[in-house]
């Protein structure tokens, strides 16, 4: 029997359940090319991150990587910074050898060492982001972690791969905007644009101009009590998101989407008095007033404080649904803040509408629904980003029953916002002409976290991978398979997601 014993016991060993196989896990965004070894890296307590010594960036990473294993295992594991590569444990470095493309990375898990080598600190992040995805969803520190082995080289397809939050409709706190940004981090995107200002509220402290967000920040859609950032705050944020390789774009939306501070300000109306705050969901009903020399004035000190408060290079000025604008109004509008933003050192993006401006050098077009404006942006030499809101607006629903959102512009199940190409939807624009892609969450009808996340989930890894994976090597039936493995992942994270039937979840 003893012999029965040490055999079954030496078979078992044998067959222990490790998964071996990199080529298995469920990566999304899926990476450039994946090649399986076989074998696997024990992470334990014992294991160290060492990262190249230099760049505080990849350190910041290093010890969000620590943050996270610890929270999977209960391990704390040390995070040393080193000037020679070491043979074993992980190993995080940036030498750009030349031989990856911006943002790139390489990934390679051997028995005894794990390195990752980035382009650059964003590439080591996305690196550690794909690390992350071949751990498993849960575990303990009772039974040994298995990283399986092999080889992965990485990079995105589009440098520039965001998320927009509607912070004005509905105002989201600052833990909030940490947890949406957490999202966006999980699935390599890198942009988070923040739209501030609108008819129902004034999300950013102006020091110089207070009652903005005295007055124009106290509500909200449905008559809520709203809120606001303190610069202090938009700072933390603005750092929250660069430890995680994430830029955030302001947007000040004007002429129109401006009763917020027209309510907080008489002299910015055209007839000098000030409106009521509105709490309702009609767009293209307010407008700055464009012949007015403190109109402009104010754009500057606004401008000049956000543009102070901003490390990234662009701000955005809205310029959508201006309905109350006269047309050659708006067009003088556009030219004059353009001129603004770009006497602050930024770079200028706008809604479609704005192509009917001059356009100087160096402005983005987002493309939302006008197909037309969009074509004249690009032939006045804009670049274009891509949010075709028939296929990548958050707050579409789902279906018939989603009962949160909007369907002005269709429904989006999961597979029809999957399921196309930013370089092939709209004639005459290819790829040389886009700057990447975004998804936004306009928030009429989403009030809090819970009800983002629904929205948001499972359609956000979605849009991760369009801007992250050529489109050749991206189909929807393949992706659901990966996609189906994600849920779990939401469910550990607490993440309160639309569990569409289209997917076949695990
Ligand atoms: C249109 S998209 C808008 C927003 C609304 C959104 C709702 C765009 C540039 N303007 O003001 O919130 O529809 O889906």
């Amino acid at each position: 029997l003893s012999i029965f014993v040490i055999l079954l016991s030496m078979f078992q060993s044998c067959t222990e359940k490790v998964e071996t196989d990199l080529t298995k896990t469920a990566f999304i965004p899926k990476p450039t090319s994946v090649t399986a070894t076989g074998d696997g890296f024990n992470l334990n307590k014992a294991s160290v991150i060492y990262v190249q010594a230099g760049s505080e960036g990849v350190l910041r990473s290093a010890e969000l990587l620590a943050e996270k294993i610890n929270q999977l295992t209960g391990e704390l594991i040390t995070v040393k910074p080193t000037t020679t590569p070491p043979s074993r444990e992980i190993y995080i470095s940036n030498v750009d050898n030349g031989h990856l493309s911006e943002q790139g990375y390489e990934l390679n898990i051997k028995k005894h060492l794990i390195s990752i080598q980035g382009a650059d600190a964003a590439g080591c992040f996305f690196g550690i982001q794909t690390l992350l995805q071949t751990l498993p969803v849960e575990a303990d520190n009772t039974q040994p972690l298995y990283v399986p082995t092999g080889i992965i080289t990485d990079a995105p397809e589009y440098t520039f791969r965001g998320a927009m939050l509607d912070v004005s409709r509905h105002f989201f706190n600052v833990e909030e905007v940490k947890q949406y940004i957490d999202f966006l981090a999980m699935y390599k995107m890198n942009v988070l644009h923040l739209h501030l200002t609108d008819d129902q509220g004034w999300r950013i402290e102006i020091k110089s101009w207070p009652k903005l967000t005295e007055i124009g920040g106290q509500t909200e859609v449905g008559g809520g009590e709203g809120g606001f950032y303190t610069q202090e705050q938009y700072k933390e944020l603005v750092q929250y998101a660069a430890d995680r390789q994430i830029m955030i774009v302001p947007e000040i939306d004007m002429p129109g989407h401006t009763n917020a501070a027209l309510a907080s300000y008489a002299e910015l109306n055209c007839d000098g008095k000030a409106r009521e705050l509105y709490t309702g969901t009609e767009v293209g009903f307010s407008t700055l007033c464009t012949d007015k020399e403190i109109t402009y004035q104010f754009i500057d000190d606004v401008i000049r404080e956000l543009a102070e408060i901003t490390p990234g290079p662009y701000i955005h000025i809205g310029g959508d649904e201006s309905h109350v604008t006269a047309h050659d109004d708006y067009v003088y509008f556009v030219n004059r803040v353009q001129d603004i933003v770009k006497k602050h050192g930024k770079k200028i993006i706008g809604w479609d509408e704005i192509a009917n401006a001059k356009l100087i050098d160096d402005v983005t077009v987002q493309f939302w629904a006008d197909v037309e404006n969009t074509t004249m942006g690009v032939e006045k030499g804009a670049q274009v980003l891509m949010s075709p809101a028939a296929r990548a607006y958050l707050d579409m629903q789902y279906d018939s029953t989603t009962h949160l959102g909007l369907h002005w512009a269709g429904y989006i199940e999961v597979d029809h916002g999957y399921d196309w190409n930013p370089a092939t939807l709209v004639e005459g624009i290819t790829k040389e002409n886009i700057l990447g892609i975004e998804a936004p969450l306009w928030s009429e009808t989403v009030t809090n976290i819970d009800e983002v996340e629904y929205m948001v989930f499972p359609r956000l890894p979605g849009y991760a991978e369009i801007g992250w994976t050529a489109s050749g090597e991206r189909s929807w039936d393949e992706y659901k398979t990966r996609l189906a493995k994600h849920g779990k992942r939401f469910e550990a994270l607490g993440i309160d997601y639309y569990k569409s039937v289209l997917v076949p979840w695990e």
